[in-house]
């Protein structure tokens, strides 16, 4: 039996925790095919990005439209997406092909705070692609940057998700993790259903690749024909797992783990 099929648009890891390694291997833990169109290579580690180079952006576009033409696209989301330029090609590309429903991950840097977006390209990412995606699912460091509000409590965060809504995308998921407490609320909303899912906060260092794992794992359910409201559901729980099995991997930040799925891990 043929698999649903999930395209990602994003950045390669090399430290293989975050990006399109995340991605791939959330499909994977989900039972996925996962399709790719490459936008950057990164040289990284735990430690950090040392630097990245992109991709032409004509090759993104041959990528995504050589996988939708052929293998079909049940659902697609995008990361890493480098540069303006690639932004343009991108959302040009998404109005000629058929991918289903498209997950937005406004990824503007890496937890170490390295900038992974050339400057002037999150504004690319809200004009050019918000209006087109079904959901976005910014942190809050990309809620502020997007917004310019700082959310603290419930209220802010529900005024950003209202604020983020105007950009155009369908449904908005502001994740709350980077708030402190020792719960983790997300607010998702299309403006007229709001669903705030509460999970509980781990205590580990080792994060890298969270905000990449909870994105595809929802794009995973979103190719299997799930609403929104459940595959978010559905993402949370499965990120849950991946942070509370986290790994230490080098010096620095090792990345959450999806091994939790496979039946035997001796
Ligand atoms: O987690 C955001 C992210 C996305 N894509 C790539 C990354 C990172 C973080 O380091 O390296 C390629």
């Amino acid at each position: 039996m043929t698999p649903p099929t999930a395209l990602t648009i994003a950045g390669s890891d090399s430290g293989g925790g975050a990006g399109i390694q995340a991605d791939l291997r959330t499909f994977f833990a989900h039972g996925v095919h996962g399709l790719v169109a490459l936008t950057a290579v990164t040289v990284q580690n735990s430690l950090g990005v040392q630097g990245f180079t992109e991709i032409p952006a004509d090759v993104v576009t041959a990528q995504i439209k050589a996988v939708a033409s052929d293998m079909g696209v049940n659902a697609a989301k995008t990361g890493m997406l480098a540069t303006a330029e690639i932004i343009r090609a991108v959302a040009k590309t998404l109005d000629e092909v058929e991918v289903g429903p498209l997950v937005v991950d406004p990824v503007a840097a890496s937890m170490t705070g390295h900038a992974l977006l050339r400057e002037d390209a999150l504004e690319a990412i809200r004009t050019e692609l918000f209006p087109r995606a079904t959901l976005i699912t910014p942190n809050l460091d990309e809620v502020g940057l997007l917004t310019g509000i700082s959310v603290s409590d419930p209220a802010s965060q529900r005024a950003a998700a209202e604020a983020l809504l105007e950009f155009g995308s369908r449904w908005v998921l502001v994740k709350g993790g980077h708030m402190t407490g020792s719960t983790c609320v997300d607010l998702l909303t299309d403006g007229r259903e709001y669903v705030s899912l509460s999970g509980p906060r781990f205590e580990t260092d080792n994060t890298h690749g969270g905000g990449d794992t909870m994105a595809s794992a929802i794009t995973s359910s979103l190719a299997k024909g799930a609403s929104v409201p459940d595959a978010v559901a559905a993402g949370k729980k499965f990120i849950e797992r991946c942070v509370a099995e986290s790994y230490p991997l080098g010096a620095g930040v090792g990345p959450v783990s999806p091994f939790w799925v496979l039946p035997d891990r001796r």
